[in-house]
């Protein structure tokens, strides 16, 4: 078997590593000549756990090409961008992989829809253009099975995870189920394709509306003078709640852009767009709990620690550093980044102790392993402050050298300050988050001096 795989990205790759390591023959397609290149000379574009034993397993049968050629089967996994401004889906990368394709297909063939899209594209704007060569859906089979794995654990999930396939007809939903059976050992859940648009987008929506009730259930809890850490986990005691964790935003290249998928063609969505509108102004958020902190300080600079959209992957898609750098410059900050993740940033990167040294405050954006175990001894700051918006620093720890430590959601001891407005002079912050009914410890205070700094330099 023959297949060809369009897109060489996060998805497309390890797919076709997947499916050459398991003895197809595969000819990668990626419109970029550095990626095809970086992988015809033994390279891979970017990390991912396993991803390089898999590639020396996979590549006596796989080969990278700029153009599609005949095969048994095609399968798309390009990118589906959302326009930001009219937050309507970008399908050219779609539209161009299935006009490429059309002039190969033969009858028998099948074409696989992996990228994520609005319901009823497969319909609308897939097959017509893969019919463009005279050959007619149903003479050829088209099956759109939508991609589930996540970043950071992405070849465990797509051998591990169940699949959804939703064909065209009974033949082809049954042909792509044997060619995933190849290496998915999960179970395959067979529907028609608009139905499995829909699910993808369900999917990662549900997630969305999930993580933007946490983030405001950290606003409310600042409100309430409550820490929100504490009350998740005691509100998740119960065998039917399951909240999820509060962060400064949502990023990544999926559950930020696909809930747009599915409110572009409906003028009834409310929840799925307040959603989005709540993560999205996290970072925001994140910006008015520093310009609490750093009211009164001359030139003050802030420290990002963690532009990666999420914990322990170099990816920076999406990720609401992004929003929270611009935030702070416009806001006249200085601005440093760390990452010990991320290679490639249109930022500066610099390690953890440059950073740090001359700053008046950390923000803590990503949820990195490595974070928990940092030694503050080692910053050498003008100012000991840090915001902690993934909750992942040992607090005590931090406070025992002198920071100021401020958690997202963490009311329990915060003066609570009106979104928008600065505050010049003296509040609480609590240091100890990680107070439990059964065993309660006293939090650690830090009364600040009207210009933020004393006791802490
Ligand atoms: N996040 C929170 N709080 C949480 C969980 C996540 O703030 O409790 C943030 C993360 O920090 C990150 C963003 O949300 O910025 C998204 O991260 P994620 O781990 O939730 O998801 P992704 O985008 O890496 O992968 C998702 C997954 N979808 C679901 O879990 C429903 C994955 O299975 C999909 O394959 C992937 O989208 C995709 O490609 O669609």
């Amino acid at each position: 078997m023959k297949i060809c795989v369009l897109g060489l990205g996060y998805i497309g790759l390890p797919t076709a590593l997947l499916f050459a390591a398991h003895g197809a023959d595969v000819v990668g397609i990626d419109v970029k000549q550095s990626v095809v290149d970086c992988l015809n000379h033994g390279n891979l574009p970017f990390r991912e756990p396993g991803i390089e034993d898999l590639y020396r397993e996979a590549k006596e049968r796989f080969v990278a090409r700029t153009e599609p050629e005949a095969a048994d089967v095609f399968l798309i996994a390009v990118p589906t961008p959302l326009d930001p401004a009219t937050k309507v889906s970008d399908l050219s990368y779609v539209k161009k992989a299935a006009g490429t394709i059309a002039p190969h297909l033969s009858e028998g063939d099948l074409v696989i829809l992996e990228s994520t899209v609005p319901p009823g594209t497969s319909e609308r704007v897939v097959i017509p253009r893969l019919e463009k060569n005279g050959v007619a859906v149903g003479d050829f089979l088209y099956a759109h099975c939508p991609e589930r794995a996540i970043p950071g654990r992405t070849l465990q999930e797509m051998t591990e995870n169940s699949r959804i396939i939703g064909g065209y007809d009974r033949e082809s939903t049954d042909r792509a189920t044997s060619i995933y059976q190849t290496f998915v050992r999960g179970q395959i859940y067979q529907t028609d394709t608009r139905t499995a648009e829909f699910v993808k987008l369900m999917e990662n929506t549900c997630r969305d509306v999930n993580i933007a009730l946490a983030n405001e259930f950290a606003q409310l809890a600042e409100e309430c003078g409550i820490n929100v850490w504490e009350a998740i986990t005691l509100a998740n005691k119960h065998p039917r709640v399951s909240i999820l964790n509060p962060g400064p935003g949502v990023g990544g290249h999926c559950i930020a852009i696909d809930p747009w998928f599915l409110t572009e063609n409906s003028t009834r969505c409310r929840m799925v767009s307040t959603a989005r509108e709540v993560n999205d102004s996290m970072p925001n958020y994140v910006l008015h709990v520093a310009r609490s902190l750093l009211a009164g300080i001359r030139d003050p600079t802030i420290s990002i620690f963690g532009v990666a959209y999420k914990g322990n992957i170099g990816d920076t898609r999406e990720s609401p550093a992004f929003k929270f750098i611009q935030l702070a410059e416009n806001e006249g900050y200085a601005v440093r980044c760390h990452d010990p993740y991320v290679e490639m940033f249109p930022y500066p990167l610099m390690d953890m102790a440059d950073a740090a040294t001359g700053s008046d405050c950390i923000a803590v954006l990503t949820d990195h392993e490595s974070f928990r175990t940092i030694d503050p001894a080692v910053l050498r700051m003008r100012t000991k402050f840090v915001i902690d918006a993934r909750n992942i620093l040992d607090h005590e720890k931090w406070a025992g050298h002198g920071f100021a430590v401020r958690v997202l959601g963490d009311g329990s001891s915060v003066q609570p300050v009106p979104l928008g407005e600065i505050m010049p002079s003296a509040s609480l912050y609590s240091t100890d988050t990680a107070r439990s009914i059964a065993s309660p410890s006293p939090p650690s205070i830090s009364l600040l001096s009207p210009n933020g700094r004393e006791g802490f330099l």
